[in-house]
Protein backbone atom coordinates (compact mmCIF):
# COMPACT_ATOMS: atom_id res chain seq x y z
CA UNK A 1 0.00 0.00 0.00
CA UNK A 2 1.42 3.00 -0.65
CA UNK A 3 2.38 5.39 1.58
CA UNK A 4 0.21 8.49 2.77
CA UNK A 5 1.75 11.75 2.06
CA UNK A 6 2.64 13.56 5.25
CA UNK A 7 0.34 16.98 5.09
CA UNK A 8 2.90 19.81 6.66
CA UNK A 9 0.78 21.69 8.87
CA UNK A 10 2.58 25.69 10.39
CA UNK A 11 2.29 26.41 13.73
CA UNK A 12 1.49 29.56 15.60
CA UNK A 13 2.79 31.36 18.70
CA UNK A 14 1.43 30.27 21.97
CA UNK A 15 -0.29 33.42 22.54
CA UNK A 16 -2.22 36.66 21.85
CA UNK A 17 -1.76 39.71 21.38
CA UNK A 18 -3.76 41.96 24.40
CA UNK A 19 -1.54 45.53 24.63
CA UNK A 20 -0.50 46.86 21.34
CA UNK A 21 2.15 50.20 20.74
CA UNK A 22 1.99 52.42 18.12
CA UNK A 23 5.30 52.77 15.93
CA UNK A 24 5.71 54.71 13.08
CA UNK A 25 7.79 54.83 9.39
CA UNK A 26 9.73 57.69 9.22
CA UNK A 27 10.86 58.99 5.57
CA UNK A 28 14.96 58.04 4.28
CA UNK A 29 15.59 61.68 4.60
CA UNK A 30 14.90 61.98 8.09
CA UNK A 31 16.84 58.60 9.45
CA UNK A 32 19.87 59.36 7.20
CA UNK A 33 19.77 62.99 9.31
CA UNK A 34 19.04 60.92 12.83
CA UNK A 35 21.72 58.61 11.85
CA UNK A 36 24.10 60.90 10.69
CA UNK A 37 23.09 62.76 14.70
CA UNK A 38 23.56 59.54 16.40
CA UNK A 39 27.14 59.30 15.10
CA UNK A 40 26.45 56.35 13.13
CA UNK A 41 26.04 54.39 16.20
CA UNK A 42 22.49 52.74 16.16
CA UNK A 43 23.18 53.07 20.05
CA UNK A 44 22.99 56.51 20.28
CA UNK A 45 19.53 56.59 18.12
CA UNK A 46 16.61 57.65 19.62
CA UNK A 47 14.21 54.75 20.16
CA UNK A 48 11.43 57.46 18.53
CA UNK A 49 12.73 57.31 15.61
CA UNK A 50 13.48 53.54 14.92
CA UNK A 51 10.23 51.67 12.89
CA UNK A 52 11.65 48.13 14.41
CA UNK A 53 13.65 47.86 16.90
CA UNK A 54 15.97 44.30 16.66
CA UNK A 55 18.94 46.11 18.80
CA UNK A 56 18.65 43.62 21.14
CA UNK A 57 16.31 40.97 23.35
CA UNK A 58 17.44 42.70 26.50
CA UNK A 59 14.57 44.18 28.37
CA UNK A 60 12.41 44.60 25.41
CA UNK A 61 10.19 41.47 25.86
CA UNK A 62 6.53 41.21 25.96
CA UNK A 63 5.71 40.78 29.78
CA UNK A 64 2.47 38.17 29.96
CA UNK A 65 -0.54 38.90 31.60
CA UNK A 66 0.33 36.73 34.45
CA UNK A 67 3.41 38.84 34.56
CA UNK A 68 1.50 42.35 34.61
CA UNK A 69 -0.79 41.38 37.28
CA UNK A 70 2.13 40.03 39.61
CA UNK A 71 3.69 43.88 39.38
CA UNK A 72 0.42 44.85 41.46
CA UNK A 73 1.38 42.45 44.01
CA UNK A 74 4.75 44.51 44.57
CA UNK A 75 5.61 44.54 48.47
CA UNK A 76 7.98 47.51 48.44
CA UNK A 77 9.22 46.83 51.72
CA UNK A 78 12.89 47.56 52.05
CA UNK A 79 13.53 44.67 53.94
CA UNK A 80 12.52 40.62 53.44
CA UNK A 81 9.80 41.68 50.80
CA UNK A 82 7.74 38.53 49.89
CA UNK A 83 8.30 38.53 46.29
CA UNK A 84 12.22 37.94 47.29
CA UNK A 85 11.31 34.62 48.99
CA UNK A 86 9.21 33.73 46.03
CA UNK A 87 11.50 34.28 43.25
CA UNK A 88 14.47 32.78 45.69
CA UNK A 89 12.60 29.61 45.53
CA UNK A 90 12.17 29.44 42.60
CA UNK A 91 15.45 30.12 41.94
CA UNK A 92 16.06 27.05 43.57
CA UNK A 93 13.12 24.80 41.94
CA UNK A 94 14.83 25.66 37.96
CA UNK A 95 18.29 26.39 38.48
CA UNK A 96 18.99 24.19 41.63
CA UNK A 97 20.89 26.80 43.09
CA UNK A 98 20.85 26.96 46.82
CA UNK A 99 21.73 30.38 47.74
CA UNK A 100 20.58 33.84 45.38
CA UNK A 101 21.38 37.08 45.69
CA UNK A 102 19.34 39.31 43.81
CA UNK A 103 21.06 42.13 41.23
CA UNK A 104 19.63 44.72 38.66
CA UNK A 105 20.93 43.35 35.92
CA UNK A 106 23.55 40.99 34.98
CA UNK A 107 26.64 42.84 34.82
CA UNK A 108 26.00 43.49 38.39
CA UNK A 109 26.43 40.03 39.03
CA UNK A 110 29.36 39.82 36.56
CA UNK A 111 31.19 42.83 38.35
CA UNK A 112 30.48 40.97 41.78
CA UNK A 113 31.43 37.32 41.28
CA UNK A 114 34.97 39.10 39.22
CA UNK A 115 35.51 40.58 42.49
CA UNK A 116 35.10 37.76 44.34
CA UNK A 117 37.12 35.20 42.37
CA UNK A 118 39.61 36.53 40.46
CA UNK A 119 42.93 37.81 41.92
CA UNK A 120 45.11 40.37 40.16
CA UNK A 121 47.47 38.09 37.82
CA UNK A 122 44.62 35.30 37.35
CA UNK A 123 43.64 33.50 34.25
CA UNK A 124 39.70 33.24 33.33
CA UNK A 125 39.13 30.70 30.59
CA UNK A 126 35.60 31.00 28.38
CA UNK A 127 33.91 29.96 25.74
CA UNK A 128 34.16 32.97 23.36
CA UNK A 129 34.11 36.26 25.64
CA UNK A 130 31.19 38.45 25.95
CA UNK A 131 31.96 42.32 26.08
CA UNK A 132 30.54 43.16 30.17
CA UNK A 133 31.39 39.96 30.98
CA UNK A 134 34.90 39.76 29.87
CA UNK A 135 35.44 43.62 30.78
CA UNK A 136 34.71 42.84 34.42
CA UNK A 137 36.99 40.20 34.40
CA UNK A 138 39.84 42.20 33.54
CA UNK A 139 38.91 44.79 35.69
CA UNK A 140 39.69 42.79 39.05
CA UNK A 141 42.82 41.51 37.08
CA UNK A 142 42.55 38.63 35.42
CA UNK A 143 43.81 38.07 31.56
CA UNK A 144 41.19 36.23 29.68
CA UNK A 145 41.53 33.38 27.62
CA UNK A 146 39.13 31.93 24.60
CA UNK A 147 38.93 28.43 24.42
CA UNK A 148 36.13 27.94 21.98
CA UNK A 149 36.53 24.91 19.51
CA UNK A 150 38.04 26.40 16.22
CA UNK A 151 34.29 26.09 14.34
CA UNK A 152 32.81 28.57 15.94
CA UNK A 153 35.50 31.75 14.50
CA UNK A 154 33.53 30.63 10.85
CA UNK A 155 30.57 31.96 10.17
CA UNK A 156 29.76 29.04 7.51
CA UNK A 157 30.74 26.06 9.93
CA UNK A 158 27.49 23.88 10.40
CA UNK A 159 28.97 22.92 13.53
CA UNK A 160 25.58 22.02 15.90
CA UNK A 161 27.55 22.76 19.08
CA UNK A 162 29.47 26.10 17.87
CA UNK A 163 29.65 27.04 21.45
CA UNK A 164 31.60 23.71 22.56
CA UNK A 165 34.53 24.39 24.71
CA UNK A 166 38.39 22.62 23.20
CA UNK A 167 38.85 20.73 26.06
CA UNK A 168 42.25 20.01 24.79
CA UNK A 169 43.05 24.14 24.50
CA UNK A 170 41.35 24.45 28.20
CA UNK A 171 44.03 21.63 29.79
CA UNK A 172 47.00 23.52 27.55
CA UNK A 173 46.04 26.52 29.11
CA UNK A 174 45.78 24.64 33.23
CA UNK A 175 49.12 22.95 32.03
CA UNK A 176 50.84 26.61 30.98
CA UNK A 177 49.66 28.70 33.95
CA UNK A 178 48.61 26.23 36.36
CA UNK A 179 45.24 25.24 37.77
CA UNK A 180 45.69 27.70 41.06
CA UNK A 181 46.38 30.74 38.42
CA UNK A 182 42.33 30.10 36.68
CA UNK A 183 40.52 31.91 39.08
CA UNK A 184 37.77 29.62 36.90
CA UNK A 185 35.73 28.46 33.65
CA UNK A 186 33.30 30.87 32.66
CA UNK A 187 31.23 29.37 30.30
CA UNK A 188 27.98 30.78 28.58
CA UNK A 189 25.49 29.15 27.07
CA UNK A 190 24.76 30.01 24.05
CA UNK A 191 27.61 31.66 23.03
CA UNK A 192 26.31 35.23 22.06
CA UNK A 193 29.40 36.45 20.61
CA UNK A 194 29.43 33.71 18.43
CA UNK A 195 25.85 34.02 16.79
CA UNK A 196 24.31 32.12 20.11
CA UNK A 197 25.01 29.12 19.62
CA UNK A 198 24.63 26.45 21.76
CA UNK A 199 26.96 24.12 23.71
CA UNK A 200 26.13 20.31 24.40
CA UNK A 201 26.03 18.53 27.04
CA UNK A 202 28.62 16.47 26.55
CA UNK A 203 30.86 19.00 25.89
CA UNK A 204 29.41 20.42 29.38
CA UNK A 205 30.16 17.31 31.35
CA UNK A 206 33.99 16.66 29.80
CA UNK A 207 34.11 20.70 31.22
CA UNK A 208 32.79 19.45 34.51
CA UNK A 209 35.90 16.22 34.42
CA UNK A 210 38.56 18.03 33.76
CA UNK A 211 37.77 20.99 36.30
CA UNK A 212 37.48 18.50 38.80
CA UNK A 213 40.58 17.06 37.66
CA UNK A 214 42.28 19.59 38.61
CA UNK A 215 40.13 21.44 41.12
CA UNK A 216 39.10 24.48 38.92
CA UNK A 217 35.66 26.26 39.40
CA UNK A 218 33.18 26.69 36.64
CA UNK A 219 30.82 29.65 36.26
CA UNK A 220 28.04 30.03 34.31
CA UNK A 221 26.44 33.06 32.25
CA UNK A 222 22.88 31.00 32.21
CA UNK A 223 21.74 34.16 30.46
CA UNK A 224 19.61 32.54 27.98
CA UNK A 225 20.08 28.87 29.02
CA UNK A 226 16.46 28.31 27.93
CA UNK A 227 17.55 28.60 23.54
CA UNK A 228 20.75 26.32 24.87
CA UNK A 229 18.12 23.95 26.47
CA UNK A 230 15.98 23.86 23.33
CA UNK A 231 19.08 23.24 21.14
CA UNK A 232 20.15 20.07 23.55
CA UNK A 233 16.80 19.01 23.43
CA UNK A 234 16.16 18.82 19.56
CA UNK A 235 19.93 18.16 18.49
CA UNK A 236 21.18 15.98 21.48
CA UNK A 237 20.42 12.12 21.15
CA UNK A 238 19.35 10.85 24.72
CA UNK A 239 17.75 13.98 25.30
CA UNK A 240 14.56 14.07 22.67
CA UNK A 241 12.21 13.08 25.68
CA UNK A 242 13.80 15.28 28.63
CA UNK A 243 11.65 18.25 29.37
CA UNK A 244 13.50 21.94 29.36
CA UNK A 245 12.38 22.12 32.93
CA UNK A 246 14.81 18.72 33.28
CA UNK A 247 17.36 19.86 31.15
CA UNK A 248 18.05 23.04 32.45
CA UNK A 249 18.45 21.52 36.09
CA UNK A 250 21.01 18.94 34.65
CA UNK A 251 23.04 21.74 32.70
CA UNK A 252 23.03 24.12 35.99
CA UNK A 253 24.14 21.08 38.12
CA UNK A 254 27.56 20.97 36.27
CA UNK A 255 28.03 24.56 37.95
CA UNK A 256 29.30 26.00 40.89
CA UNK A 257 27.03 29.23 40.44
CA UNK A 258 25.48 31.08 37.94
CA UNK A 259 24.63 34.40 36.93
CA UNK A 260 21.45 35.49 34.42
CA UNK A 261 20.49 38.89 32.78
CA UNK A 262 17.06 38.22 33.40
CA UNK A 263 16.42 40.92 31.02
CA UNK A 264 16.08 37.85 28.38
CA UNK A 265 14.88 34.48 29.13
CA UNK A 266 12.64 35.91 32.10
CA UNK A 267 11.23 38.02 29.57
CA UNK A 268 11.26 41.09 32.49
CA UNK A 269 12.53 44.47 31.56
CA UNK A 270 14.91 44.94 34.22
CA UNK A 271 16.83 42.17 36.80
CA UNK A 272 19.41 40.04 37.44
CA UNK A 273 20.40 36.94 39.26
CA UNK A 274 23.51 35.73 41.51
CA UNK A 275 23.33 32.30 42.84
CA UNK A 276 25.68 29.69 43.69
CA UNK A 277 25.85 26.40 45.82
CA UNK A 278 28.97 27.52 47.70
CA UNK A 279 27.81 29.14 51.21
CA UNK A 280 31.14 30.58 50.79
CA UNK A 281 30.86 32.93 47.54
CA UNK A 282 27.09 33.71 48.70
CA UNK A 283 27.90 35.47 52.17
CA UNK A 284 30.76 37.35 50.28
CA UNK A 285 28.65 38.21 47.35
CA UNK A 286 25.34 38.68 49.82
CA UNK A 287 27.75 41.06 51.62
CA UNK A 288 29.21 43.34 48.53
CA UNK A 289 25.75 43.80 47.29
CA UNK A 290 24.86 46.40 49.72
CA UNK A 291 27.99 48.14 49.02
CA UNK A 292 27.36 47.85 44.87
CA UNK A 293 23.15 47.38 43.99
CA UNK A 294 20.97 47.46 47.57
CA UNK A 295 19.64 45.47 50.54
CA UNK A 296 20.43 41.41 49.95
CA UNK A 297 16.64 41.33 49.78
CA UNK A 298 16.31 43.78 46.72
CA UNK A 299 19.58 43.97 44.70
CA UNK A 300 18.86 46.93 43.27
CA UNK A 301 15.31 46.06 42.08
CA UNK A 302 11.47 46.81 43.18
CA UNK A 303 9.61 44.26 44.74
CA UNK A 304 7.35 44.07 42.09
CA UNK A 305 10.30 43.84 39.08
CA UNK A 306 11.19 40.29 41.40
CA UNK A 307 7.46 39.31 41.24
CA UNK A 308 7.70 39.20 37.32
CA UNK A 309 11.06 37.52 37.45
CA UNK A 310 9.26 34.83 39.21
CA UNK A 311 6.52 34.62 37.24
CA UNK A 312 8.71 34.86 33.82
CA UNK A 313 10.50 31.74 34.80
CA UNK A 314 7.99 29.70 35.62
CA UNK A 315 7.03 30.83 31.81
CA UNK A 316 10.48 30.72 30.46
CA UNK A 317 11.10 26.68 30.82
CA UNK A 318 7.27 25.79 28.32
CA UNK A 319 8.54 24.45 25.31
CA UNK A 320 5.83 26.16 23.26
CA UNK A 321 7.54 29.44 23.86
CA UNK A 322 11.11 28.67 23.31
CA UNK A 323 10.42 26.81 20.15
CA UNK A 324 8.02 30.05 18.81
CA UNK A 325 10.89 31.77 20.25
CA UNK A 326 13.72 29.70 17.92
CA UNK A 327 10.73 29.24 15.52
CA UNK A 328 11.13 32.85 14.28
CA UNK A 329 14.40 34.00 14.50
CA UNK A 330 14.67 30.62 11.93
CA UNK A 331 11.87 32.37 9.54
CA UNK A 332 13.89 35.46 9.31
CA UNK A 333 17.01 33.31 9.08
CA UNK A 334 15.09 31.05 5.80
CA UNK A 335 13.79 34.31 4.34
CA UNK A 336 17.49 36.07 4.36
CA UNK A 337 18.54 32.48 2.73
CA UNK A 338 16.30 32.99 -0.13
CA UNK A 339 17.99 36.52 -0.92
CA UNK A 340 21.00 34.98 -0.92
CA UNK A 341 22.53 36.90 2.43
CA UNK A 342 25.69 35.84 4.21
CA UNK A 343 24.80 34.91 7.71
CA UNK A 344 26.41 32.68 10.51
CA UNK A 345 25.04 28.65 10.26
CA UNK A 346 23.15 27.55 12.08
CA UNK A 347 20.66 29.87 13.09
CA UNK A 348 20.80 30.74 16.37
CA UNK A 349 18.98 31.01 19.18
CA UNK A 350 18.12 34.71 19.51
CA UNK A 351 19.45 36.24 16.70
CA UNK A 352 20.41 36.33 13.08
CA UNK A 353 24.21 37.53 12.77
CA UNK A 354 24.66 39.17 9.26
CA UNK A 355 28.47 38.19 8.06
CA UNK A 356 29.46 41.80 7.35
CA UNK A 357 32.64 40.60 5.37
CA UNK A 358 31.14 38.32 3.07
CA UNK A 359 28.45 41.25 2.78
CA UNK A 360 30.58 44.15 2.25
CA UNK A 361 34.13 42.59 0.88
CA UNK A 362 35.19 45.99 -0.31
CA UNK A 363 35.82 47.26 3.57
CA UNK A 364 38.30 46.76 5.26
CA UNK A 365 38.02 45.63 8.70
CA UNK A 366 39.46 48.74 10.27
CA UNK A 367 36.81 50.78 7.95
CA UNK A 368 33.79 49.09 10.63
CA UNK A 369 32.13 46.95 7.87
CA UNK A 370 29.56 45.48 10.52
CA UNK A 371 29.12 49.13 11.84
CA UNK A 372 28.52 50.53 8.59
CA UNK A 373 26.41 47.63 7.78
CA UNK A 374 24.11 48.78 10.94
CA UNK A 375 23.85 52.26 9.73
CA UNK A 376 22.88 51.53 6.31
CA UNK A 377 19.95 49.56 7.27
CA UNK A 378 18.39 51.81 9.81
CA UNK A 379 19.19 54.35 6.98
CA UNK A 380 16.85 51.76 4.51
CA UNK A 381 13.91 50.85 6.25
CA UNK A 382 14.03 52.32 9.95
CA UNK A 383 15.03 48.76 11.22
CA UNK A 384 17.72 48.92 14.54
CA UNK A 385 20.26 46.04 14.53
CA UNK A 386 23.66 46.06 16.67
CA UNK A 387 27.19 45.96 15.88
CA UNK A 388 29.35 42.73 16.70
CA UNK A 389 32.50 43.09 15.46
CA UNK A 390 35.75 44.74 15.49
CA UNK A 391 34.24 48.07 17.49
CA UNK A 392 32.61 45.65 20.49
CA UNK A 393 35.93 43.82 20.99
CA UNK A 394 37.66 46.60 21.74
CA UNK A 395 41.43 47.37 21.66
CA UNK A 396 44.25 44.90 23.14
CA UNK A 397 45.08 45.92 26.09
CA UNK A 398 48.90 45.49 25.86
CA UNK A 399 49.42 47.09 22.19
CA UNK A 400 46.86 50.03 22.51
CA UNK A 401 46.00 48.63 18.91
CA UNK A 402 42.11 47.39 17.77
CA UNK A 403 41.47 43.73 18.31
CA UNK A 404 40.70 41.99 15.14
CA UNK A 405 37.88 39.14 15.81
CA UNK A 406 37.21 37.20 13.28
CA UNK A 407 33.79 37.48 13.14
CA UNK A 408 32.41 41.18 12.05
CA UNK A 409 28.75 40.73 12.52
CA UNK A 410 25.58 43.16 12.52
CA UNK A 411 23.30 41.17 14.98
CA UNK A 412 19.22 40.98 13.79
CA UNK A 413 17.91 40.82 17.35
CA UNK A 414 14.25 39.02 17.83
CA UNK A 415 12.81 40.83 21.18
CA UNK A 416 10.35 37.73 23.06
CA UNK A 417 6.85 37.85 21.92
CA UNK A 418 6.71 41.54 20.54
CA UNK A 419 6.63 41.53 16.66
CA UNK A 420 4.78 39.69 14.16
CA UNK A 421 5.97 37.30 11.29
CA UNK A 422 4.98 40.79 9.33
CA UNK A 423 7.84 43.03 11.08
CA UNK A 424 10.35 39.82 10.27
CA UNK A 425 9.67 40.05 6.28
CA UNK A 426 9.91 43.57 6.15
CA UNK A 427 13.11 43.17 7.90
CA UNK A 428 14.04 40.27 5.57
CA UNK A 429 13.21 42.80 2.05
CA UNK A 430 15.37 45.25 3.88
CA UNK A 431 18.56 43.48 4.54
CA UNK A 432 17.96 42.39 0.59
CA UNK A 433 17.87 46.41 -0.69
CA UNK A 434 20.80 46.75 1.11
CA UNK A 435 22.45 43.59 -0.11
CA UNK A 436 21.37 44.39 -3.52
CA UNK A 437 23.38 48.39 -3.43
CA UNK A 438 25.81 46.73 -1.47
CA UNK A 439 28.82 47.92 -3.41
CA UNK A 440 27.65 51.59 -3.60
CA UNK A 441 28.29 51.65 0.59
CA UNK A 442 31.54 53.16 2.11
CA UNK A 443 33.07 52.59 5.33
CA UNK A 444 33.44 54.75 8.91
CA UNK A 445 35.95 56.23 10.58
CA UNK A 446 35.87 56.93 14.72
CA UNK A 447 35.78 60.00 15.26
CA UNK A 448 35.34 59.42 19.24
CA UNK A 449 36.85 56.23 20.99
CA UNK A 450 35.31 56.26 25.25
CA UNK A 451 37.56 54.10 26.98
CA UNK A 452 35.24 51.31 28.49
CA UNK A 453 32.76 49.57 25.87
CA UNK A 454 33.15 52.00 23.04
CA UNK A 455 30.37 50.13 21.04
CA UNK A 456 27.44 51.92 23.20
CA UNK A 457 28.87 55.00 22.93
CA UNK A 458 31.59 55.33 20.13
CA UNK A 459 30.86 58.17 17.26
CA UNK A 460 31.64 57.38 13.13
CA UNK A 461 32.06 59.92 10.47
CA UNK A 462 31.46 58.43 7.03
CA UNK A 463 34.30 58.09 4.36
CA UNK A 464 33.97 59.89 1.10
C1 LIG B 1 22.50 42.02 24.62
C2 LIG B 1 22.53 42.33 26.10
C3 LIG B 1 23.71 41.23 27.90
C4 LIG B 1 24.43 40.09 28.42
C5 LIG B 1 24.58 38.91 27.67
C6 LIG B 1 25.31 37.83 28.19
C7 LIG B 1 25.48 36.57 27.43
C8 LIG B 1 25.73 39.05 30.15
C9 LIG B 1 25.03 40.16 29.67
C10 LIG B 1 24.97 41.38 30.53
C11 LIG B 1 22.86 43.77 26.41
C12 LIG B 1 24.18 44.19 25.86
C13 LIG B 1 25.30 44.15 26.66
C14 LIG B 1 26.54 44.49 26.13
C15 LIG B 1 26.63 44.83 24.80
C16 LIG B 1 25.50 44.93 24.01
C17 LIG B 1 24.29 44.60 24.56
N1 LIG B 1 23.40 41.36 26.70
N2 LIG B 1 25.87 37.94 29.40
O1 LIG B 1 21.87 42.79 23.90
O2 LIG B 1 23.71 41.52 31.07
O3 LIG B 1 22.85 43.63 30.03
O4 LIG B 1 21.73 42.60 32.02
O5 LIG B 1 23.92 43.71 32.25
O6 LIG B 1 24.05 38.78 26.45
O7 LIG B 1 23.06 41.00 24.18
P1 LIG B 1 23.01 42.95 31.35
Amino acid sequence: MAKKKEKKRSWAEPFKIKVVEPIKMTTREHREKAMKQAGYNTFLLKSEDVYIDLLTDSGTNAMSDRQWAGMMLGDEAYAGSKNFYYLESNVKKYYGMPYFVPMHQGRAAEHIISKILIKPGDYVAGNMYFTTTKLHQELAGATFVDVIIKEAHKPSNTHKFKGNIDIQKLEDLINKVGAKKLAYISMAGPVNMAGGQPFSMENLKAVRKLAKKYGVKMWFDATRVMENAYFIKVREKGYENKSLQVILKEMCSYFDGLWVSAKKDLMVNIGGIFATRSKKVFDAARNMVVVYEGLHTYGGLAGRDMEAMARGMEEMVSFDNIKARVGQVEYLGNRLKEFGIPFVKPIGGHAIFLDAKAFLPHIPQDEFPAQTLAAEIYIDSGVRTMERGIVSAGRNKKTGEHNYPKLELVRITLPRRVYTQAHIDVTAESVAEVFENRKKIKGLKMVYEPAYLRFFQGRFERLK
